[in-house]
């Protein structure tokens, strides 16, 4: 038979054995984000559990707001605010025990103190002072991470180790839009699945990775949908929906203690205000788009539905915000105290036996205070 008849005899058959491994469309995530406020939902929400967001959310509000000001006092080099964002803020910390760990991002200081953290030293860090700032494992809560998705692998490693262990814990991992297109963000995820890790990553779509708009970071139809490839379920919620974010969240963090393994969340959500303060907003985005984003309000949905109901009143309202005054009192005062500082600090905790190249620097760093504190006469000698 010539090469042509054979070419002609062939009929196009599947390869052996193929088959989808895995059904894709549990893992789909809905079309719309979930939303619980405003919606027959709501009903079923604990009131309780909606009157302390709705104080979460108001204290963490004002934190930004202080945290900001500091900066321009210059008490604070700089600060990422997540206002706008409190809603995932606030329900990252509240869903996990106090045995499951936090792997947060540079813009989540507000999860890390709604976790516990002292609001003085989850600003240690922004201040320049230190690194980290608090003791990671007071709190089960990982350094705040400023290169982009570092912080997921952790995360997953964490839960992986446990897993092995035998311990009931669960990681949960902030990342923002932007870091989803991080090449961490991608072993992070392949590395969970393949395991079925004990680990749920929250993704804050809040627009914009800096002046970047989400459109110019990713072509896939959402975020939540990145879960599909990696063969674990993605969520959409409505980021600024504390009720719903508490709810999706909670629902994650159980089907991973259950060793159901992980899941991707995506939270839309926006930024209200700029970068950090050293950005300036108005050159990359209108004032329309910030405005429309104030009618959804993580504060003013839940301050709704709560009022709606009668489960807050005006005294309830202000309650809430005089204990988020003494907040703020207390951290602008603290902040305003000038911590005892050590330059030799800067060496400790480093890498657990110091390089050669640390050792100089630390040599070298320790021979100019000595000479700096021996004063013009010692300088000489
Ligand atoms: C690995 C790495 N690359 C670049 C940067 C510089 N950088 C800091 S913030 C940022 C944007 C991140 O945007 P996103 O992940 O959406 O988080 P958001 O700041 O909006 O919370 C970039 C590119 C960095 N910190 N780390």
């Amino acid at each position: 038979m010539t090469v042509m008849e054979q070419r002609g005899a062939y009929r196009p058959t599947p390869p052996p054995a193929w088959q989808p491994r895995t059904d894709p469309a549990p893992l789909l995530p809905d079309a719309l984000p979930y939303r619980v406020l405003g919606t027959e939902a709501a009903a079923k929400a604990d009131p309780e559990l909606l009157r302390l967001l709705h104080a979460q959310l108001v204290r963490g509000r004002r934190y930004n707001a202080q945290a900001t000001a500091l900066t321009k006092q210059g008490r604070l080099a700089v600060y990422p605010s997540s206002t706008g964002q409190e809603a995932c803020q606030v329900a990252a910390a509240l869903v996990l025990e106090e045995r499951d760990w936090l792997f947060p991002s540079y813009r989540d200081t507000l999860a890390v103190v709604a976790r516990g953290v002292d609001p003085v030293e989850a600003l240690t860090l922004l201040r320049g002072d230190w690194h980290t700032g608090y003791d990671p494992y007071a709190h089960r809560v990982a350094p705040l991470s400023t290169p982009l998705a570092t912080q997921l692998p952790h995360a997953v490693g964490l839960a992986h180790a446990a897993r092995l262990k035998g311990d009931d814990v669960v990681a949960l991992a902030l990342v923002g839009d932007g870091g989803t297109s991080e090449g961490d963000f991608h072993e992070a995820m392949n590395f969970a699945a393949v395991w079925q890790a004990p680990v749920v990553f929250l993704v804050q779509n809040n627009g914009f990775a800096i002046s970047v708009p989400l459109d110019k970071q990713t072509a896939a139809p959402s975020l939540a949908h990145k879960a599909v490839g990696y063969g674990m379920p993605g969520r959409l919620v409505d980021g600024n929906d504390a009720a719903a974010v508490h709810e999706v969240l909670g629902d994650a963090v159980r089907h991973a203690r259950a060793g159901g393994g992980p899941t991707l969340i995506e939270a839309v959500t926006y930024r209200m205000d700029a970068h950090t303060n050293a950005d300036d907003a108005t050159r990359y985005r209108g004032d329309a788009e910030v405005e429309a984003w104030r009618d959804h309000d993580p504060i003013l949905l839940l301050e709704r539905e709560l009022t709606e109901r009668g489960l807050l009143d005006e005294d309830g309202i202000r309650a809430a915000r005089d204990d988020a005054e003494a907040m703020a009192a207390d951290l602008r005062a603290r902040m305003n105290q000038d911590p005892p500082l050590d330059p030799m600090d800067l060496f400790a905790h480093v890498y657990a036996q110091p390089t050669t190249q640390l050792l100089e620097q630390e040599t070298q760093v320790q021979a100019e205070l000595d000479a700096e504190a021996a004063g013009p006469e010692g300088a000489g000698r």
